[in-house]
């Protein structure tokens, strides 16, 4: 054993955990005992379903055969996550618990497509939730815009951009301009797409980065619906200081950690209204003297950004136990 040293996590495949060193190198690391005993002792009370994740910065040392051993987890800016689906586990009290994604990002990049599959709006309000409760600097990409016959890009392209958001829209097959304010976006920062399988998260990064040679969906493989071509949260550098993340395609995601009370904060065109209501405890669902539902009569909030809302509250309370 040698001298203790810093890396990152680069991806994880199964009990194995691929560290970028500070020399530029991959090496295979598993983790301390000591790690694995301590969540087992801690299992009850612990709600996470993971120790360490993709982007964690890891202190490691060095076995006789070149593979590594994690000694220490550093201290994360934040992490992305989603509640575990139910297959996944259950705390004994029957919660479902926290499976993080990814740790130490800048920018979160929700990636959607205008068809193949159809462009979703209340999925988006999800990660919206799941990135400013994150902490990590929310975007929106609508892809396959060659696929757009109604402008349904340009509709919401508008309304995200009147919240404030960076909105993208693109296609692999014009290849315009839009793809280098991306990449002026991604410069010196950690990015990590998220979204539904299949809607070209490999592709764009491809034509951003052509070195890193993501596979990508074959257009005959339509047939094989659901399925998934990236399996593993994947972390690359790409240059200097600007690192990627791909991710496995998504079905639907529950933001983790939201309660009815503090959702209100996650949805950013409402926080001017929230502290108007009558009562302080108002959820925003059907108080009299709400603020929030009157700005959306007045056209001040978006009634779909609303009803994205509301869908979500009612989730929080279906999945508190099952
Ligand atoms: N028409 C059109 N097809 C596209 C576009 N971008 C990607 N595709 C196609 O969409 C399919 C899926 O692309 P992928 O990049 O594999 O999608 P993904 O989001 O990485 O999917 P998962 O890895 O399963 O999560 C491929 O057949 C691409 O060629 C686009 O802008 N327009
Ligand atoms: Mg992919
Ligand atoms: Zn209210």
């Amino acid at each position: 054993m040698e001298k203790i040293i810093k890396g990152r996590i680069l991806r994880i495949e199964s009990k194995d955990y691929y560290v970028l060193t500070e020399k530029e190198n991959v090496i295979r690391c598993s983790l301390r005992g000591k790690f694995q005993k301590e969540f087992e002792l801690k299992k009850d009370k612990l709600y996470t379903l993971d120790i360490a994740a993709v982007g964690d910065f890891v202190q490691y040392k060095i076995n006789d055969d070149g593979t590594g051993v994690i000694e220490k987890i550093l201290k994360r800016k934040n992490h992305i996550s989603r509640k575990a689906p139910k297959i996944k586990g259950a705390s004994y009290r029957g919660e479902r618990l926290e499976q993080i994604v990814s740790a130490n990002v800048d920018n979160f990049f929700i990636v959607t497509s205008i068809k193949k599959p159809q462009f979703n709006n209340r999925s988006v309000d999800r990660l919206f939730v799941i990135a400013e409760s994150s902490n990590v600097k929310p975007y929106l990409i609508i892809n396959k815009i060659d696929l757009d016959k109604n402008d349904i890009s340009k509709k919401y392209a508008e309304m995200y951009r009147s919240i404030g958001y960076g909105v993208f829209l693109t296609s692999i097959i014009y290849k315009d301009s839009s793809f280098d304010k991306l990449l002026s976006v991604m410069e010196s920062k950690v990015n990590m797409f998220w979204g539904h399988s299949g809607v070209g998260k490999s592709s764009i990064y491809n034509i951003l980065f052509p070195s890193l040679n993501f596979k990508v969906k074959e257009i005959s493989d339509y047939s094989g619906k659901g399925k998934h071509t990236t399996v593993t949260v994947r972390m690359e550098k790409v240059e200097k200081d600007t690192f990627i993340i791909d991710t496995p395609g998504i079905r639907e995601v529950d933001p983790y950690g939201i309660t009815k009370e503090n959702l209100s904060h996650y949805f950013i065109e409402f926080l001017p209204f929230v502290n108007e209501c009558k009562f302080n405890t108002c959820t925003h669902h059907h108080e009299p003297g709400c603020a929030v539902i009157k700005a959306v009569k007045n056209n001040k909030i978006d009634a779909e950004r609303y009803q994205s809302y509301l869908n979500i509250l009612d989730s929080i309370e279906d999945d508190l136990y099952f």
